[in-house]
Formats: structure tokens, C-alpha cells, sequence
């Protein structure tokens, strides 16, 4: 069965399975050998489900992790609930212990189907007699919208009992959306909009996955409507386009929330509930697109138009006419409110973390990816960082995950070779997930890691600030991040300012490169 395992992912296009090795999925990690995918090891499972995240964020394909029973698949589960939070298409194995033991031995043994049913889409176990078409079920499963993750289970034995399957390469089911199939709810939603005086766009994810930024930015132009964006859909239409409006529930997200409010129809693109962080409080009307019917109901929409989301907006985009409904100045007097509001408790003569964004923003070659760890750092990194691509910002906003960061940045740098990959991140997910980093030295990564260092989960110490509360395990223990960084096969470099953080900012590595940024975290009091 290893060996169909292994044939089927490089016919799905699986380059890389990040994982972590344990007895019983020796054999698989042997079937690999010849032709792939290759197996690239992590420090930690957890770590290695986020590298495989990561690598399936930038490369819009599944991602795939392995582990072994037991401590490895425990270890596993937060990146695998990531995936499915986040939307994005992923397969974790785990091996188990013999099926002759497997329903009652107590030694390393959990109930993975259990142990994953709420964080996947499906979690199922091979059987060599099904095997063939379990593994068709989960992929189709993990990428079908909305993509997730999907948990397979093999026993030790079963990975070494040959069966056929699939080896010729015919049985792949397609992975990726639909490419223009269309559904209409509710009353002539195409009138709706035409009665709009002040309609804005709202794109995500869905939009990311139909690659609907051609049609999207066609629309936002003839239309005349702002186009504002959930985090993890930066880039679906350029930062740098007159009607890019701002990044939904990241820094100045009160700016954003006030054009909402005042639009009087908000179009979705694709955008998906799990993009909020403050709850939807405004009674602007909606007219929800998206490959998925509005079923989480997080917000009230009386009208949808559901299935390819590029497909969807070519459509109403031809069916569009009279004037454009705001004018590009408008759209520029919006971003300077925001902008203003963003660089808000800017301190000069201290590194604000609004400035360390905006400095490797600029620093960073055009097409480099650029993850962010979770914390106050990410919401300033949302909204300052200039995305003009998708998938080239990776943020977890689903399950966000401190943790995310570095390995998402680890399992870009391996899927994509040759591209500059940053990761911007908080002293405490850094913390986490530090020793990775000789994973970036063992496979000498083009990657340059900033650490917001401020001694503090600051996104947490502010909240019991705003209690009254006195700071209770909130502070990050300080250690010496360059020392640290050169002990693990990376170069490592301390500033704290802005001069010094352009000099140290360089894009053309064989080493990888650790800056700690030491930040003054006046500007998140500000503003959270
Ligand atoms: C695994 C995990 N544990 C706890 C949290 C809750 N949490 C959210 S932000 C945050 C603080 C992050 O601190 P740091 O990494 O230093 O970033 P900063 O807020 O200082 O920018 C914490 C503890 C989380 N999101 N994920
Ligand atoms: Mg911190």
C-alpha cells in the first residue's frame, strides 16, 4: 500500500510530504525513495503540518504531512486543523500500530478517526482491499471546495502489503474548482446590483482558489467599486491598484468597517467567514459570491450567486453598465484614512512595528513570499505589507495558530526554489518554533526571518491591560536570538532601527538570515 500511496501523490503533483518519521511508516518513506515525492524532515510534527500548509498556500496545490501513530499523530493536529480552517487543501498520514493489535494494544495507540473527525473534512483509514479508491475519496475530498484537510490512517502492516492500483496513472479525480459552472439564489441578484449606489467588493479566499483576480480587477475599474480583501486573500488584487480599499479586520480595521457600513450593497468575492475577526455588526445589504452557498450565515444575504467565483464576477461584469460608482479620488481620500490610521502612536527615533513592515515590504525583490506568525505583529503586517500577487502573503486567520509562521515559511522556501521567502513573526511564535530554522540550514533556504521582538505576547498583554489586570504570563522569556540563530546554521543580526534594519535586510542568501527587530510596541497600544 505504500507504494500506491506514494504513486498517487506524484500523480496529484506532490513534490514534498513534510513529516517526521516513527517505525510505523518506514516502509512508506521507503516506497518514496524512487521518484518521490521527497520526504523533507522536520524538527516537530506540529511544525511539519504548517511547512506542508505553507508549501500548499504558495503553490495553490495539496499540501501533505506524515506522521507516526501515537505521539506523532497528537503532535500533528494543530497544523491539520489549521489547514481545515484555513481552507486549505491538505492530506496527513499517520502510520499505526499492527491491525492485529490495533483494537485493543494500549502502548503509543489513540483512535485517530476520533482524534481528527472534528479537524478534517474526513479522517479514514486504508484497507488494502479499498485502499485504491479510499485514497481518490481523500483526494478529491481534501481539495473539493471548500478545500480542508483530510486524515489517513495505515497500519504498519498494510503499508507493506502490495496492492494494485493506480500505477498508470489514469485515476487522479480533478482537483481543482470548477471552472464555470453558476447557480442563482434569491431575487434577480444582477438587479440588486444595479440599483447599487455604493457598492463595494469584499474578496477572499474563493477568489484566490478560481484565480479570479483578472475578472476581479476588471470589475472594480468598470464598476468603479473598492475592492477590500480578507487577509488571507492579499494580493487577489494589487495594493497598489487606485481601487484596492484595505485589508478587512487587520491594523485601521475601523477605517474599513466604516466604508462597509456606509456602502449600500457589499459584494462578496469569495470571501469566507473564517476572514473575520470582530463580529459582523453592520446591516448593509449582501449579495454573497462564492463557490459555496452562504451556509454559515455569519452574515444575512438575500440574494447568491454560487460557483466559480472568476466566472461569477465575468458575469456581472457583463451585464454592468451606466457611470462608475466612486470615483478613484474617493478611493484614495478612504486609503489615506486608513493609512493614517494604521501608523497610528508612530514614536520617531524607535523602530515602530509598523515601520519594520514597511521596510522589508520595500526591501523585499518583486514575487517574494511573505508569511506572519500570529499576534499583534500579524494585524500590523496585514494591512502594511504591499501584496501585489495572490498566494505570495501567507496568513493563518482560520485557526490562527502562533506556531504558523516559520514553518509556513520553510515549506514555501522548499516548494518554491529560487523565490526570497521573509517570515515575519512574533517573538513568542518564534520562540515555538525556533530549532526549524535548521531545517532552513540543513536545505539552504533563501529565507530571511525578522523577529518583532518586544519580550512580550503582546496581543495578550494588551487584553489584560485593558482588564485592569496585572501581567501574568504574558511576558516572552528574552534570549539571544542572533547567538541562537548562528547555533542553528543561520546568520543572526540584532537592530533597532530603521537604518540598521535596511542594511541588514538582504534577499540574496545561501544562509539563512535571522534579524531580531527590537521594536518599540508603542504603536499596538495605539491602536488595539
Ligand atoms: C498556539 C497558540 N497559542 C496561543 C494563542 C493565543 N495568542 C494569540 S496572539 C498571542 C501572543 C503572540 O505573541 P508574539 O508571538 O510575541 O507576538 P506579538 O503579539 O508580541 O506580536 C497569543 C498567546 C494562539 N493564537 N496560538
Ligand atoms: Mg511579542
Amino acid at each position: 500500500m505504500a507504494s500506491l500511496l506514494a504513486s498517487y501523490l506524484r500523480q496529484a503533483g506532490t513534490a514534498h510530504v513534510f513529516g517526521y518519521p516513527g517505525e510505523s511508516v518506514v516502509e512508506f518513506m521507503e516506497a518514496t525513495r524512487d521518484g518521490g515525492p521527497a520526504i523533507v524532515a522536520a524538527v516537530r510534527e506540529a511544525s511539519a503540518a504548517f511547512m506542508a500548509e505553507g508549501a500548499a498556500m504558495c503553490t495553490g496545490q495539496l499540501g501533505v504531512c506524515l506522521s507516526t501513530l501515537g505521539p506523532g499523530s497528537t503532535a500533528l493536529l494543530n497544523g491539520v486543523a489549521s489547514a481545515t480552517l484555513d481552507r486549505i487543501p491538505m492530506l496527513a498520514i499517520s502510520g499505526q500500530v499492527d491491525s492485529s493489535r490495533e483494537q485493543f494494544w494500549t502502548h503509543q495507540v489513540v483512535d485517530h478517526n476520533r482524534l481528527f473527525a472534528p479537524v478534517t473534512k474526513l479522517a479514514a483509514r486504508l484497507e488494502p482491499r479499498s485502499a485504491d479508491t479510499v485514497i481518490r475519496k481523500a483526494l478529491r475530498t481534501a481539495t473539493a471546495e471548500r478545500p480542508g484537510a483530510v486524515h489517513l490512517t495505515v497500519t504498519t502492516d498494510s503499508f507493506g502489503i502490495t496492492v494494485t492500483g493506480s500505477e498508470n496513472g489514469a485515476r487522479v479525480p480533478p482537483l481543482a474548482p470548477a471552472a464555470t459552472t453558476l447557480d442563482f439564489y434569491g431575487a434577480e441578484p444582477l438587479r440588486q446590483l444595479s440599483q447599487a449606489r455604493r457598492p463595494v467588493l469584499l474578496a477572499g479566499g474563493g477568489a484566490v482558489r478560481c484565480g479570479a483576480t483578472a475578472a476581479l480587477t476588471r470589475l472594480a475599474e468598470r464598476a468603479g467599486m473598492p475592492v477590500v480583501v480578507g487577509a488571507m486573500a492579499k494580493g487577489v488584487i494589487s495594493e497598489d491598484h487606485p481601487y484596492f480599499a484595505g485589508v478587512l479586520d487587520m491594523a485601521g480595521h475601523r477605517v474599513i468597517w466604516d466604508l462597509l457600513a456606509r456602502a449600500d450593497l457589499i459584494v462578496t468575492a469569495g470571501f469566507d467567514s473564517v476572514e473575520l475577526i470582530t463580529p459582523w455588526q453592520i446591516g448593509t445589504p449582501v449579495l454573497h459570491v462564492d463557490t459555496t452557498p452562504n451556509t454559515d450565515q455569519v452574515y444575512p444575504a438575500a440574494t447568491e450567486i454560487t460557483g466559480n467565483v472568476a466566472a461569477a464576477l465575468e458575469t456581472i461584469d457583463a451585464h454592468w453598465y451606466g457611470a462608475q460608482r466612486w470615483t478613484p479620488a474617493e478611493v484614495a481620500a478612504h486609503r489615506a484614512a486608513l493609512r493614517q490610521a494604521w501608523q497610528d502612536g508612530y514614536a520617531s527615533g524607535r523602530l515602530n512595528p509598523s515601520e519594520v513592515v514597511s521596510t522589508a515590504s520595500e526591501a523585499a525583490p518583486a514575487g517574494t513570499i511573505v508569511t506572519a506568525d500570529v499576534g499583534s505583529h500579524k494585524i500590523i503586517t496585514g494591512q502594511a505589507w504591499v501584496a501585489r500577487a495572490p498566494r505570495e502573503t501567507l496568513i493563518t486567520n482560520g485557526l490562527s495558530a502562533m506556531g504558523f509562521g516559520l514553518p509556513a515559511a520553510i515549506g514555501a522556501a522548499v516548494s518554491r526554489p529560487g523565490t526570497p521567502v521573509v517570515c515575519l513573526t512574533g517573538d513568542g511564535g518564534f520562540a515555538m518554533t525556533a530549532t526549524e530554522l535548521s531545517v532552513a540550514s540543513r536545505l539552504g533556504l533563501n529565507l530571511v526571518v525578522v523577529v518583532f521582538s518586544d519580550g512580550s505576547l503582546n496581543r495578550i498583554e494588551l487584553h489584560q491591560q485593558s482588564l485592569g489586570y496585572p501581567l501574568t504570563a504574558t511576558s516572552v522569556d528574552r534570549t539571544d536570538i542572533p547567538v541562537l540563530a548562528e547555533s542553528l546554521g543561520c546568520d543572526g543580526v540584532r537592530v533597532d532601527s530603521v537604518t540598521g534594519l535596511e542594511k541588514a535586510l538582504d534577499f540574496r542568501r545561501t544562509r539563512p538570515l535571522v534579524i531580531e527587530a527590537r521594536i518599540d510596541p508603542g504603536q499596538y497600544s495605539a491602536q488595539f
